[in-house]
């Protein structure tokens, strides 16, 4: 018998900054029945479902230091628990009707809440999913790991991308959930663009990663990049899904919100890198597949299979501290271990006449 999961992803348009939790959680319910109506087991939402894309505007006194000033309006697009009164209408109905969710949100932890993970009397700030179960259980939370965008205000953006002020990096990491008779790991948005997010997952034998995300489609440091934006998306997931023998799923809020032009393109991606599933329109709706998790063994077992083929001890580099930035900068901060490894461009076995202003690691 296959393992089959009939999976919807639920691509939203854009959500205003004057819409409220009730007026969101509505358009949620309306994908989760015609989700359920059409027999999908779980729905996928995206990135910071619940709100418009707040990091576009700078909503503190935007100064050097931590967050300050008057936070109210920043402090509204968090949820401090979850489910919370808001969106509880949406945990009941996907209870009745027997369906899963993935649901993107802004967390704002609470101090005294040790089952937050959290309970340093501090409150922490997180870009935050949560998968629910079939049950209306929550099965498994993420916190983005990878935070893209600026710290402070730049007055010489069109709009800001303030992530990297109002969401701490995550404390946790990746980590993959029996779910859906399968294994599911989450991911945020900007993961989706690094390799290490599917491989440290892919080492956890995930099946399906879930992906939400918010990608405007002007990048201010290099508007160059702008017209790759589409293309750059499905490159990145594609590859994940295929080189981790993994089926990926990543649903977008696109559209233009409160006159920013974020990507579309929600799509479901088999382990074989295909696109199964994608969206045609940039605003609400759902885009569904059947969604085969023994696929995943073809590549884990054949291509793909780890335990055989992997080579981590040549990979080292890659968990080093940031850096290193040798070759473009001329600073060697190539791990000892590695400057003496037998490569033949980077470390090319010398003779005792070599000059000794070529360091081991043959870097001048
Ligand atoms: N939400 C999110 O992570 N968006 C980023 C935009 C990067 S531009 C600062 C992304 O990688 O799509």
């Amino acid at each position: 018998m296959t393992r089959e999961v009939v999976v919807g992803a639920a691509q939203l348009g854009p959500i205003a900054r004057s819409e409220t939790r009730a007026e969101v959680v509505e358009r949620l319910l309306a994908l989760l029945r015609r989700g359920a109506d059409h027999g999908c087991e779980l729905i996928v939402f995206p990135e910071l479902a619940l709100t418009t894309f707040f990091p576009r505007w700078a909503l503190d006194d935007g100064g050097d230091g931590e967050i300050s000033g008057d936070t109210t309006e920043l402090d509204s697009y968090y949820e401090t628990a979850m489910p919370n009164a808001a969106i509880q209408p949406l945990f009941d109905e996907a209870k009745r009707l027997g369906v899963g969710f993935h649901l993107g949100y802004a967390e704002l932890t609470d101090p005294d809440e040790p089952a937050a993970g959290t309970s340093d009397g501090i409150r922490h700030r997180y870009n935050t999913s949560i998968l629910v179960d079939a049950a209306g259980e929550i099965v498994g939370r993420y916190r983005k790991v990878h935070i893209p965008g600026h710290e402070h205000y730049e007055p010489w953006r069109q709009f800001q991308h303030l992530e990297r002020r109002y969401f701490e990096e995550s404390p946790d990491g990746f980590d993959v959930h029996e779910a859906f008779g399968g294994i599911f790991g989450m991911a945020i948005c900007n993961d989706r663009r690094w390799p290490e997010t599917y491989r440290v997952m892919g080492l956890m034998g995930v099946e399906m990663v879930l992906i939400g995300y918010n990608t405007p489609l002007n990048y201010a440091p290099d508007p160059s990049q702008n017209p790759l934006q589409a293309f750059h998306n499905h490159l990145v997931m594609q590859a994940g899904a295929y080189q981790n023998g993994t089926w990926v799923v990543g649903v977008a809020k696109g559209g233009i919100e409160e006159g920013v032009e974020s990507l579309a393109q929600t799509a479901i991606i088999a382990p074989s890198g295909q696109i199964v599933a994608q969206a045609t329109t940039i605003g609400d709706e759902l885009v569904m597949a059947h969604c085969d998790l023994d696929m995943c063994e073809r590549y884990k077992k054949t291509l793909f299979d780890f335990d055989r083929y992997r080579r981590p001890e040549m990979y080292s580099l890659i968990t080093a501290p940031r850096g290193p930035k040798a070759l473009v900068e001329g600073t060697p901060a190539i791990p000892e271990e590695l400057r003496k490894a037998p490569d033949p461009i980077r470390n090319p076995i010398r003779n005792s006449s070599d000059s000794d202003d070529v360091n081991e690691a043959g870097v001048q």
